[in-house]
Order: structure tokens, then C-alpha cells, then sequence
């Protein structure tokens, strides 16, 4: 134990604690810029770098960092002098100093932790000029490098590095010619980045940003040719209310369907459908796999893993391509919308599938990128045109005027509009897997399942284990979410040591509510456990909760698809992995 004063208030703290936190505990908020941590997700970033939080010890020489110093008995600390926050001006005006002064044009503005602390710290004139980095960047399928607008906070490594363990982007250079960039800097989209997002999710500046189609979608949206149908991600619902004021964990299902059919979308319809559709098709390959094992098949490979996930689908077969096999086939809910809106719906309206555009609305950049691959394509024309995030679904809100919290809430159309709470839930770390027991349990014990909350399932830590019982059977289910803990599973199945039956992994910290593609989160992890809990809370109030019950599937299948895993739906709803 160590005691202080910070600001002439006494505090008491664990030796080791940085003097950042201990001014945090007593209600102290001292500035930072480079520095960000997310408790509980493995995720601190504090290079020192940036310099903004310094603060002045007694008896000390030089201005400290208040993210790097560790606090010492009897310090006696001043986090607000006229000599810190002259120190912390021109520490801004020189990072400014070579800084493109973009803010009006800017992807970023209004949302940029470097201008906001320009505001907060009164910075109206530069006193020095530095050199602008020769460096543009790149433009993958997901994500946009714009380096000469990076401040070398170092938090997109962290990113990829510790948490994410991709391991993509290191410093290179140095002085002003110095970026963040894939080694030899080629360009993302020849790295083996999986375009997970994190990266962007934690960007203080435009340095990183998603590759914006919102223009696409109207262009598309005014074509007369063109019948335009938009999905919408589960966890979507759960955080696009954060960019007009909400308190996060708003829940804005029916003023998003408002909003939509407003901005002039044919269909509007629900991803959460084709999540039920998955859960058919994964639930069956699961429960396959199972009876096989049971059976005696050596041959079989257990665990088997979901594979909805874009960002996870690419790190598989980038890191780990001998295990291709062992995923389930099973597309993801966005391109099994895409596959059955350009088949099924076309015939429905009597259309070709050139004349359908469907776009898809996601928390994820990766998705972007998914809807590229050319195995979702039919002789070049993709099953899902324009993947746009919750950030862009926004700005095209705002572009449009409305008054996005004056809607009136309206329900989806249908028939792809018609979900269940098992398909809400995948939009949180551990709802995948939780929705396909729901199922899978009476698929295989032909007994109703009461229960249908699997509480043990829940929650925010990187890796979860449970034992669900199957009328006698255990079942051991494994959960991670973030790469690096994806990793660690995936290393004990490649060792032979892996104890489950299956594993839902999803690539973002969090699932698909912590997507590179939501609103800023600006570091406050307490964000994402409240989109967490709308999650949940959506799928308690829904009528149906199991995805075999939703009628809309049941019909799917009666009148075009068969049963799960027939050839119609291999066909139309499995996939294959590339190494
Ligand atoms: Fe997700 Fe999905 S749950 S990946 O997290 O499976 O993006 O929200 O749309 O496709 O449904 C993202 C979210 C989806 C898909 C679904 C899955
Ligand atoms: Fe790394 Fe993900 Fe960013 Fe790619 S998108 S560079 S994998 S953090």
C-alpha cells in the first residue's frame, strides 16, 4: 500500500497503481490522448508517447506522465498547474504540428479524440510547422489507411498485436517519416490482416477508418432498375441510437426499420432471419458431427467451430490453414440472406437476381470484405452488393435529415423479416452457440427445452467454458471472443488437448456489438456490457425464442429448401474455406 495526495486529496492505492489511476479514483480525470485501456478485454495501451497527461511531482525536475509513473509514499502530486497545462499545449501543438488540417472534410470530425483535446485544451494557434508524412496509405475492401493523419498513439498495434495477435502492424521509420504499417509496407490487403476493425475501432484520429459506401447505397437506392433490399445485423440495433445522443444500450429496433423505409429501401428485412437459417443448418452439421462421434467415427473432427464470423473465417485460414476442414460449412445469417433474397425472394417477385441490390447493414468491417469473396457471387454478380456499418447507416440518417429519435417504430417486412431471440443474441459474444443449443438440444433429444436462458454461456470474459446437459449427454461448449483468445483454443485442439464438442468464436472483444464498424466507444468498455445487455433483454421479450420455431424458416423450408443439409441448401447456404 501506498499513500499520496494528487491535488492536495489524500489517496491510498496498491503499489504498482499509476498515478493516472490513482487520480481516477478519487474522481481526478487527468487528460490523455495516446493512452486507452478496456478492462476486462486485455486491451491497455500506454506508450507514454503522447505526452498529454503529464502532472508535477514535488521534488522532481521534469513534468511525469501520469500513465507511466507509479505512485510512491508520500508523492505529492499536482495534475492542474500552469506549468502542466502549458506543458500539455505545447505538447498538442507540436503533435499538430505535422497534423493535416482536414476538420471540415475530415471522416472523423466530431468524433476524433486529437481535435477534441485541441478543444478541451484551448488550442487556437500553431507555433510550429513540421514536415507532413509522405506517407497516403492504402485502401483495402474493409479499411482505409490515411497515415499522414497518424499521431503514433501505437493503440491500433495493441489492437492487433496483444489483443487481436494478428500481429499486422508494427512502427516503422522514424522522426516525421515515421507510420504504423504492415511490414515491408505493403498494403493491407495483401497482409494477412483479417479485417477485423479493431484497429479502427480504437483510432483516436481518421488515420483508420472503414471504406465508406453510404454514396453506393442511394446511387443504388434512385436507380428506377433496381429493387433494393436492406438487412440489419443483430447487434445493430443495439448501438446505432449512441450516434443520435442515446444512452448506449438503447434499444432502437423499430425506429431503425423506420429510418430505413424512410431513406427509400424496397424490403427492409432482418440478417437476424438467416441467423435462425444458420442455426438450421449448423445446429443439423453439429448434431451430425455429434452422432457420428457417438457412433464411433474416427473420422469425424470435433470440436466443430462456428464460422460466422468474417473477421475469424480470414485468421483461420491465414494462421491456422491445416484446420480448414474443422470449421462448420455453414455461411454466415449476412450471405445466407444475401443467397436466399437473390433466390427464393427474386422468385417470389418474379425478378432476376440482377435486378435485386441487396445491402446489408453490420457492426463489422469485415463484412465488407466478406461480401466481396468471389464464392458469394453468381457468375460475378454478388449475393450481397454493399455492406454498410452502423457508423454509415447513421450519417446516411443524417444526411437524410430525420429526426432519428422522433421516429415511429415500425416493424420489419417479410417474409426475411420474421425473427427469434436465438438469432438477437448473436450479436454478443457466446449468443451464437447459446441460440444453436436452444435448438440442437431438442433437435436431438426430441424433448422441449424449458430453460432456455444458458446464463453460464454469458458474459464478457475472453474465454468461457460450460457443460450443457443433453438428457444425459455433456456437452462441452467452449466460447472466446478476440483473436488472441481464439488462438489459445485453436493451439489446444491443434495439440490434441481440446476438451469440447464445439466453439463459438467470434473476432471483435465482445462479439459483434464491440464490431470495428459501431459507434466510437472512445475506450469506455462499460459501452459495450450495456449493448450486451439489450441484446439479451431484446431476446426476453420475443414471442419465439427457439430459431426452429420461427414459421417464416419453417415455411423456407417447406416450400423451397427441403430439410438442413439437403442439396438445396448445400447449394445455397454452406461454403468452403481457402488456405
Ligand atoms: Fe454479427 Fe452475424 S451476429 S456476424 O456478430 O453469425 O457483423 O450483429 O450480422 O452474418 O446474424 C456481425 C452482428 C451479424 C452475420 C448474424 C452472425
Ligand atoms: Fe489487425 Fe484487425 Fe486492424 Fe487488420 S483489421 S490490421 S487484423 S486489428
Amino acid at each position: 500500500i501506498v499513500k499520496l495526495t494528487i491535488d492536495d486529496k489524500p489517496v491510498v492505492v496498491e503499489r504498482g497503481t499509476t498515478l493516472l489511476e490513482a487520480a481516477k479514483s478519487i474522481g481526478i480525470n487527468i487528460p490523455t490522448l495516446c493512452y486507452m485501456k478496456l478492462e476486462d478485454l486485455n486491451f491497455e495501451n500506454k506508450p507514454g508517447g503522447c505526452r498529454v497527461c503529464v502532472v508535477e511531482v514535488e521534488g522532481r525536475r521534469n513534468l511525469a506522465p501520469a500513465c507511466k509513473t507509479e505512485c510512491s509514499e508520500g508523492m505529492v502530486v499536482h495534475s492542474h498547474t500552469v506549468r502542466v497545462i502549458n506543458a500539455r499545449r505545447t505538447v498538442m501543438e507540436l503533435i499538430l504540428s505535422d497534423h493535416p488540417a482536414e476538420c471540415l472534410t475530415c471522416a472523423k470530425s466530431g468524433n476524433c479524440d486529437l481535435q477534441s483535446m485541441a478543444q478541451k485544451l484551448g488550442i487556437r494557434e500553431l507555433h510550429y510547422k513540421g514536415e507532413q508524412s509522405r506517407y497516403k496509405g492504402d485502401k483495402s475492401p474493409a479499411i482505409i489507411r490515411e497515415m499522414d493523419k497518424c499521431i503514433m498513439c501505437r493503440r491500433c498495434e495493441t489492437a492487433c498485436n496483444d489483443v487481436q495477435t494478428v500481429g499486422v502492424l508494427s512502427a516503422i521509420n522514424r522522426g516525421f517519416e515515421s507510420v504504423v504499417a504492415p511490414a515491408f509496407e505493403m498494403d493491407l490487403d495483401k497482409s494477412s490482416c483479417t479485417y477485423c476493425g479493431q484497429c479502427v475501432a480504437v483510432c483516436p484520429t481518421a488515420a483508420l477508418t472503414e471504406r465508406d459506401s453510404t454514396w453506393k447505397v442511394v446511387e443504388a437506392i434512385v436507380n428506377p432498375q433496381k429493387t433494393v433490399i436492406v438487412q440489419t445485423a443483430p447487434a445493430v440495433r443495439a448501438a446505432l441510437g449512441e450516434a443520435f445522443g442515446m444512452e448506449p444500450g438503447t434499444l432502437v429496433t423499430g425506429k431503425m426499420v423506420a429510418a430505413l423505409k424512410k431513406l427509400g429501401f424496397d424490403y427492409v428485412f432482418d440478417t437476424d432471419f438467416a441467423a435462425d437459417l444458420t442455426i438450421m443448418e449448423e445446429g443439423a452439421e453439429i448434431l451430425d458431427r455429434l452422432s457420428r462421434h457417438l457412433n464411433g467415427d474416427k473420422e469425424v473432427k470435433l470440436p466443430i467451430l462456428t464460422s460466422c464470423c468474417p473477421g475469424w473465417v480470414k485468421f483461420f485460414e491465414h494462421h491456422f490453414p491445416e484446420m480448414i476442414d474443422i470449421p462448420s460449412t455453414a455461411k454466415s445469417p449476412q450471405q445466407m440472406f444475401g443467397a436466399i433474397a437473390k433466390s427464393y425472394f427474386a422468385q417470389q417477385l418474379k425478378k432476376k437476381r440482377e435486378d435485386l441490390v441487396v445491402v446489408s447493414v453490420m457492426p463489422c468491417l469485415a463484412k465488407k470484405y466478406e461480401c466481396t469473396r468471389e464464392e458469394f457471387q453468381v457468375n460475378g454478380d454478388p449475393d450481397v452488393n454493399l455492406s454498410i456499418s452502423t457508423r454509415e447507416l447513421a450519417n446516411l440518417i443524417r444526411n437524410a435529415n430525420l429526426d432519428f429519435g422522433k421516429l415511429t417504430d415500425e416493424d420489419f417486412d417479410h417474409p426475411l423479416g420474421e425473427s427469434t431471440g436465438a438469432s438477437v443474441i448473436f450479436g454478443t459474444t457466446g449468443g451464437v452457440i447459446e441460440a444453436a443449443i436452444r435448438s440442437a438440444y431438442e433437435m436431438f433429444t426430441e424433448k422441449k427445452l424449458e430453460k432456455v436462458d444458458f446464463l453460464e454461456l454469458r458474459g464478457m470474459e475472453g474465454i468461457r467454458k460450460a457443460t450443457v446437459d443433453f438428457d444425459g449427454l455433456p456437452i462441452n461448449i467452449g466460447i472466446a471472443h478476440g483473436l488472441g483468445n481464439a488462438r489459445k483454443l485453436l493451439e489446444d485442439i491443434k495439440a490434441g488437448k481440446s476438451e469440447f464438442h464445439a466453439i463459438e468464436i467470434m473476432a471483435c472483444p465482445g462479439g459483434c456489438i464491440g464490431g470495428g464498424g459501431q459507434p466510437y466507444h472512445h475506450g469506455d468498455v462499460e459501452i459495450l456490457k450495456k449493448r450486451q445487455k439489450a441484446i439479451y433483454a431484446e431476446d426476453a421479450g420475443k414471442p419465439i425464442r427457439k430459431s426452429h420455431e420461427n414459421p417464416y424458416i419453417q415455411k423456407l423450408y417447406k416450400e423451397f429448401l427441403g430439410k438442413p443439409l439437403s442439396d438445396k441448401s448445400h447449394e445455397l447456404l454452406h461454403t468452403h474455406y481457402f488456405d
